[in-house]
């Protein structure tokens, strides 16, 4: 039913508000700056720009009749009300100059005589442009869903957050991926792994009967930059998430979801017929085990009938799987994917498998367990890759497995919450790390066959795409544990709608809509955020070298760590430093890892003197006084790197004080405490490092550089039971 919201008197709803505010203010410290609100922030543009906007949003005509366009009109209301202080009129058709019609052709049938084609914008899509309508100026939203009116919506609302003129618009906008999802690695019992911004979001104690405001809120803020679904648990999942009294929980979730254009997933045990249903066996080709996962989809799909599918880690660091009863991974994909398959479900089956008993090169597993089940997955199988081979670190080259399995649709999987990038406090923006990544070219069809054409379908003809983004989001206030953090949610939703973007223009949309317009405030923090990952990787892992992070919690240094339950969880597996040299040989005369990729990529990376310095310890184990192309030995670029990191860190920090009084008290207080955290770990990071492989090389510290602050035995000492995220 058309939403009876009544068009408004002006000038009543001014003194209204007015009222409001006051009440507000005396109640508490009005417009708390702690972060809530994210980018969605419509704090009031400066009096100028408001008013040139005003022209192009002078009353809305969205017919509300279904629950994804009220919320598209609650959104720009809220959002036109709020950005431009005014209170929006709203009309069943334009009858002045600068009205917003949003809807599909059938909702705003006075869109028909435009003749808009929309043919090309599929299902979330939509396109904003300037027209004349029943004689008057006016901005046209158009999708041919209710999902891309909402889509639109937002996307109206960024050009009025970032300063774009509303004037002579015609833009065009649809996702290249198609499945745009957040994995919450979310237990039951509220922690999360790996997460640092609190516990978790679903409180699945008081669900199905209390759902919390800031579960529509999530939603809102994923549909803003087009996420279109969430895995709601675990990847380490527990069965109890599948069992019927949870499922109604997950509906009610689901239920919150679906107006923003969100499903939910979830991650499934692979042993649940057992555990749940009291099975022997969880063997794929059981009958009796595909049986109960069939009735098991029925079930889910019954109470939640847009539900996504299944998320499953398998066989991978001691999870159930196929392999379990000799099977393969494509036996244990299939099997879940032929019990979605009639509900149109997909399974997201993740590629992230190693073993320890496996001699072989950690790097090497995945592409090798893999790659030889390539055309043997259903239809609805997306294979999930992380980005890189080994696991989320500060840079890896890009995984082996991109281009490497044409017939299978490969889904990347990054990392939003930043497990080996100092926890929540370090500002690291990761929108570069992932542009690097999709960026990449791994030649699997000559030179241009970037990671982003083999994700989004285009190298090898895939209609099935996606991107899954391990979310950094808890229950802290602020969503992601920092203000910066924040960002690299946003950066992951823009990238997963297409993944070709600019990681530097995305950081400026986020910059403007979160902090402010203001170019004084916009350039340096753009400049932040942009040289915030090359110094995590200086002042952490320089020139290639990775999985230097203490053991379990990976909080801090610990390169001289070999105590992990597995060889391939200790430090010194992956830096193989003594006192000749150091770095992980994975050359053709060495572990032959170079020889996953095509062969131009294999060949660059093999030679020494190819091989960017960025990999050069990820692939080559040189001397510690290996020339390099600097002129420098290794020994001295190696220092001046670490120094180079905590010197960046020291940057941000006085980059940031500048900005004091620019940004609003709170978050620059935090943020400004959060970054001399970080210029302290920056430090220790560099200290340690230094000190340990001084004490294998046995070499003096480079001319000018200043020595570890403390002895190595200070470092080795220091230990962390208490750290987050386990
Ligand atoms: O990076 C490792 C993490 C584990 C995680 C695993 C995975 C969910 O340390 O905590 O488990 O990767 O991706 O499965």
């Amino acid at each position: 039913m058309r939403d009876q919201r009544r068009v408004r008197h002006p000038a009543l709803r001014g003194v209204a508000l007015a009222l409001l505010a006051v009440a507000a203010l005396l109640a508490r410290p009005a417009l708390a700056e702690d972060g809530y609100e994210l980018w969605l922030r419509y704090r009031p543009l400066p009096a100028a720009q408001a008013t040139s906007y005003r022209a192009h949003a002078t009353q809305l005509v969205l017919d509300a009749g279904t629950p994804t366009r009220a919320a598209a009109r609650a959104e720009l209301l809220r959002g036109l009300d709020g950005l431009l202080g005014q209170a929006t009129g709203e009309a069943k058709q334009a009858t002045r100059d600068g009205a917003i019609v949003a809807g599909t052709l059938a909702s705003a049938p006075q869109l028909v005589p435009l003749k808009l084609d929309l043919r090309a914008l599929g299902n979330d899509g939509f396109l904003i442009r300037s027209v004349t309508l029943d004689g008057h100026a006016a901005t046209v939203i158009a999708a041919n869903t209710d999902i891309g009116v909402l889509y639109g919506a937002f996307r109206l609302l960024r050009l009025v957050q970032t300063g774009q003129p509303l004037a002579q618009l015609d833009l065009r906008d649809a996702p290249r991926e198609k499945v745009r999802v957040l994995n919450h690695w979310d237990n039951l019992d509220g922690h999360v792994e790996r997460g640092y911004a609190g516990n978790s979001i679903w409180d699945w104690w008081k669900l199905p009967d209390y759902l919390d405001p800031r579960y529509t809120d999530y939603a809102r803020a994923n549909a803003s930059v087009g996420i279109n679904g969430a895995v709601l648990n675990n990847v380490n999942a527990n069965a109890t998430i599948l069992r019927h009294e949870y499922l109604l929980k997950v509906a009610a979730v689901a239920g919150v979801l679906r107006p923003y254009g969100m499903r939910v997933y979830l991650s499934a045990r692979f042993s649940a017929p057992m555990e749940l249903g009291g099975l022997k066996t969880a063997d794929p080709l059981d009958p009796a085990v595909r049986t109960w996962w069939r009735g098991k989809a029925d079930e889910i799909y019954k109470l939640i009938p847009d539900f996504g599918g299944f998320l499953v880690k398998a066989n991978s660091e001691g999870q159930p799987g196929p392999q379990d009863y000799h099977r393969s991974h494509a036996d244990g994909a299939n099997m879940l994917a032929d019990a979605l398959a009639p509900h149109s479900g997909i399974v997201m089956w993740r590629a992230f498998v190693y073993s320890n008993e496996n001699p072989d090169d950690r790097a090497k597993q995945a592409y090798t367990e893999f790659k030889p089940l390539d055309g043997q997955f259903r239809r609805n199988v997306l294979l999930q890759v992380k980005n890189g081979p080994i696991d989320f670190q500060p840079r890896e080259p890009f995984s082996p497995l991109f281009g490497a399995m044409p017939r299978t649709p490969l889904m990347m999987e990054f990392q939003v919450t930043k497990e080996y990038l100092g926890f929540a406090t370090h500002l690291v923006y990761l929108g570069a790390l992932y542009e690097e990544v999709l960026q990449a070219d791994t030649y699997a069809r000559g030179k241009g066959s970037t990671v982003a054409k083999i994700i989004d379908g285009e190298l090898d003809n895939h209609a099935l795409t996606g991107m899954a983004g391990v979310a950094n989001i808890g229950s802290d206030r602020d969503w992601c544990g920092s203000t910066f953090n924040q960002a690299n949610w946003y950066a992951f939703g823009r990238l997963a709608w297409n993944p070709a973007q600019s990681a530097r223009d995305i950081a400026t949309d986020w910059t403007r809509m979160t902090l402010s317009r203001d170019d004084a405030v916009v350039k340096p923090v753009v400049a932040m955020m942009m040289a915030s990952r090359e110094a995590v990787v200086d002042y952490m892992t320089p020139l290639g070298l990775h999985h230097l992070m203490g053991t379990g919690h990976h909080y801090g240094p610990m390169p001289w760590d070999a105590s992990g339950a597995r060889a391939d969880w200790r430090p010194v597996y992956y830096h193989r430093a003594d006192r000749n040299g150091i770095g992980f040989d994975r050359s053709r005369t060495g572990s032959n890892a170079v020889a996953q990729y095509a062969a131009p990529v294999a060949a660059q990376f093999d030679d020494l003197k190819q091989v960017p310095d960025a990999y050069l310890l990820w692939f080559h184990h040189v001397p510690w006084t290996y020339r390099m192309r600097s002129g420098h030995t290794l020994w001295e670029d190696l220092v001046a790197h670490y120094t180079h990191g905590v010197d960046e860190v020291k940057q941000l920090r006085a980059t940031w004080s500048k900005l004091q009084g620019r940004i609003d008290a709170q978050r620059y207080a935090k943020t400004a405490s959060f970054l001399a955290i970080q210029q302290n770990e920056a430090q220790w990071w560099r200290d340690a490092s230094i000190a340990y492989w001084q004490s294998l090389n046995g070499l003096p510290l480079p001319a000018g550089q200043k020595p570890p602050a403390r002895t190595l035995d200070y470092y080795k000492a220091l230990a962390f039971p208490n750290a987050p995220g386990r």
